[in-house]
């Protein structure tokens, strides 16, 4: 991913920012869409904006998307109102030069651009439990923010993200036409997922109630404040739509409640680590608590163990259909990615009746 040969720069000029172009660098380490950090000179100084490919082959409506979060970033605006910092605690879209809040451009491609946050970062791993906590706390006030989004319905932008039963017949579907013939390299871990069958359908039917979710709360999806350390504001807002309150919780679980790279080679320290568990908890729960039900609490040890089953099913299919949804760096970083989520899975599993109790004393 490099400047394109001064694309980027013509795209960047297609929204409504002051100033002249500067520079365009990549940023950050998503699995799906593109993004730069560019700079515009204005006056005496530079002013920073992130600009954003959208992965058109995941996202097929970027329409939807965008008006999600239009109307998302509009209620957490409102919600911030007469805080001393809301200019850094909620994104910030920029317009285009014609009015609107994303760009398609001649080769297809769509595009839109945010306000960067100054002095703040977002990080692959947590350093500390503290900044566990402080990302969870940050879920959870983003959960507790939109509880009273008005209606309608949100956009389902992807149908079925959550839905972990869809995932394993994709993932069978996968296995059965196998056209790279990697199925048999990978039957250790089709049969790890094949003796969990019972579990993947019982978030989907524990009659949850549905919310304003996230659907990808990854530990890196959230910027902390250089500074202070706090969670400052959710970024990657392009799957928040209708979801269960678990699935947020569950996501942060298995990115955050853990020391080793989600793709990491050495499963040797590939574990559920308690005290970053324990953080992920107790942030979630001070700002989720108040209107989590008991029966969505009951869940709640539970929902890590579920989305890392799921994310290394998605990783999987991924790998045996040829590397077509996550980016790939290097050969076989798929089915790597799919080995750290079933070895948390296990490391869930030994640890089950530990992460029960302490949910129990932190809520
Ligand atoms: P992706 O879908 O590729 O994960 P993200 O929206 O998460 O894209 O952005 C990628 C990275 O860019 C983030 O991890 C963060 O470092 C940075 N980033 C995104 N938006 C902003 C912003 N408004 N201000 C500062 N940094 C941002
Ligand atoms: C993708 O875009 P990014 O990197 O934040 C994926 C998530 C996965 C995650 C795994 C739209 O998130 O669902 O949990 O990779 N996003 C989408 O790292 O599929
Ligand atoms: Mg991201």
């Amino acid at each position: 991913m490099n400047n394109e040969g001064g694309g980027i720069a013509t795209i960047a000029r297609q929204f409504a920012i002051d100033g002249e172009f500067r520079s365009a660098a990549p940023r950050g380490s998503g699995h799906i869409n593109d993004t730069w950090l560019v700079t515009f000179a204005q006056s005496a100084t530079e002013k920073r904006y992130i600009l954003q490919r959208i992965n058109r082959s995941v996202f097929k409506d970027p329409a939807a998307v965008m008006e999600n979060i239009r109307r998302v970033t509009s209620h957490l605006r409102e919600k911030l109102a007469g805080h001393p910092d809301r200019e850094r605690r909620v994104l910030t879209l920029v317009p285009t030069r014609d009015g609107g809040w994303w760009h398609a451009a001649p080769d297809g491609s769509c595009w839109r651009a945010y306000v960067f946050i100054e002095g703040a970062s977002a990080r692959d791993l947590p350093e500390s439990p503290e900044q566990v906590f402080e990302a969870a706390k940050a879920f959870g006030q983003f959960q507790a923010r939109l509880a009273d989004l008005p209606l309608p319905r949100l956009h389902d932008t992807i149908p079925d993200f959550h839905n972990t039963p869809k995932r394993l017949a994709a993932l069978k579907e996968a296995v059965r036409l196998d056209p790279l013939n990697r199925a048999a390299g990978a039957a250790r871990e089709i049969r790890f997922v094949l003796a969990r069958e019972n579990m993947v359908g019982l978030l989907v039917g524990a009659g949850l109630p549905e919310r304003v979710t996230h659907n990808d709360t990854k530990f890196n999806n959230v910027l902390l404040d250089d500074v202070t350390g706090e969670g400052l504001c959710v970024l990657d807002l392009e799957t928040v739509m209708p979801g269960l309150a678990l699935y947020d919780f569950g996501d942060l679980v298995r990115s955050a409640a853990t020391v080793a790279p989600e793709d990491s080679r050495d499963l040797s320290n590939v574990r559920l680590d308690m005290p970053r568990f324990e953080a992920a908890a107790r942030g979630y729960l001070a700002a989720a608590g108040s209107f989590l039900t008991r029966e969505e609490r009951r869940w709640l040890a539970f929902s890590g163990k579920l989305i890392a089953l799921e994310l290394g099913v998605r990783f999987l299919t991924d790998y045996l259909s040829g590397d077509a949804y996550f980016k790939v760096h290097r050969e076989g970083q798929n089915l790597d990615r799919c080995r750290v989520q079933f070895r948390l899975v296990e490391s869930m599993e030994q640890q089950e009746e530990a992460m029960h109790r302490c949910v129990e004393r932190v809520g």
